[in-house]
């Protein structure tokens, strides 16, 4: 039976790419169930299809979801590309960090972007960005959409995952995507002419598949960012420095505020975790206990 994966939805119709990357469209029969939940297809579902005429079919089977997100709502996203501005606005670390833990917590493949590089005066605020967040691991791409620096680079971490970029408002995610993504800008205007609206309002997310390979949300995602139904001891894991160090603490369950030897506190006052970021946990474990406060 053919099988391919749901690239985009337009009223009904779930258009399935296979793996020779031949496009079906396709219709599905009510709802399918697995892991006991009721679901419809959803952009980035594999699926396995009934092949009814030429390029077209019928959905028969949902292959279980290894990720999920609400919003813009696809399955089987596998990296978050989480977009930071260094100027206007003005580099902020605390937004930063806040989406980089959501997609921890969604469990995905992180790149960060820093944009806007045109406008930095001083290239040493990047290197202080990059040496402070060398221990995290993320690889980290400067880009600018004036003088097209760093766009390029950006591609190679597409490959082989689907993709979708977060950040702030403004931050500059849709010109990003414009660049990434060929035809999209066209489109955007094209459409929004015809009907004389947004073309988000007449279909879902689609995800688009790049010449240099890899799929990529033509829309950003985690735009709610509470850290609701995460507990207390969750966060230190969406802190990937602090991973190790944790292993080392003197009591399991630690959660690195006041308990003797903590070593991930140790090493934030030594300077090998920043302590910016510790800072931000600290305050982001606050934001969780006060949600379960409110919960119970
Ligand atoms: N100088 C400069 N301006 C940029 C760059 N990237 C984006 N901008 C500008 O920043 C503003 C915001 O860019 P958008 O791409 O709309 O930002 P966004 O993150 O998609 O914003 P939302 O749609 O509100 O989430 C626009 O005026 C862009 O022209 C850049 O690399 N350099
Ligand atoms: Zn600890």
């Amino acid at each position: 039976m053919p099988s391919g994966q749901i690239i985009k939805a337009i009223s009904g119709f779930y258009y399935v790419r296979t793996e020779h990357e031949e496009l079906y469209e396709c219709k599905a029969r009510g709802v399918f169930k697995f892991e006991k939940k009721k679901c419809k297809p959803l952009v980035g579902d594999y699926v396995q299809f009934d092949e009814t005429d030429m390029g077209k079919g019928y959905i028969t089977a949902i292959e279980s979801r290894q990720t999920e997100l609400v919003r813009p709502a696809i399955a089987n996203v596998t990296q978050a590309v989480v977009v930071c501005s260094l100027r206007e606005p003005s580099f902020q670390q605390m937004p930063l960090d806040r989406f980089l833990v959501h997609a921890e917590h969604a469990r995905l493949e992180i790149v960060v972007v820093l944009t806007k590089l045109d406008l930095l005066e001083d290239p040493a605020e990047l290197e202080a960005i990059r040496t402070r967040y060398a221990p995290t691991g993320y690889p980290i791409v400067a880009t600018s959409i004036e003088t097209t620096d760093g766009i390029e680079q950006i591609k190679p971490y597409l490959k082989d995952q689907t993709s979708v970029f977060a950040g702030q408002s403004g931050v500059g995610k849709s010109s990003l995507l414009n660049k990434i993504i060929p035809d999209r800008e066209l489109e955007t205007g094209a459409v929004s002419q015809k009907i004389g609206r947004g073309r988000h309002t007449t279909r879902s997310v689609e995800i688009i598949p790049l010449e240099t390979g890899g799929l990529v949300a033509d829309s950003p995602g985690f735009s709610q960012l509470t850290f609701d139904g995460m507990e207390p001891a969750d966060l230190g894991h969406c802190f990937p420095e602090f991973r190790e160090k944790a292993e080392e603490c003197r009591f399991r369950g630690c959660l690195h505020l006041n308990e003797p030897s903590c070593k991930v506190r140790d090493a934030a006052e030594t300077g090998e975790i920043d302590p910016k970021r510790y800072e931000h946990y600290v305050t982001f474990l606050e934001e969780i206990k006060e949600l379960q406060l409110r919960r119970y």
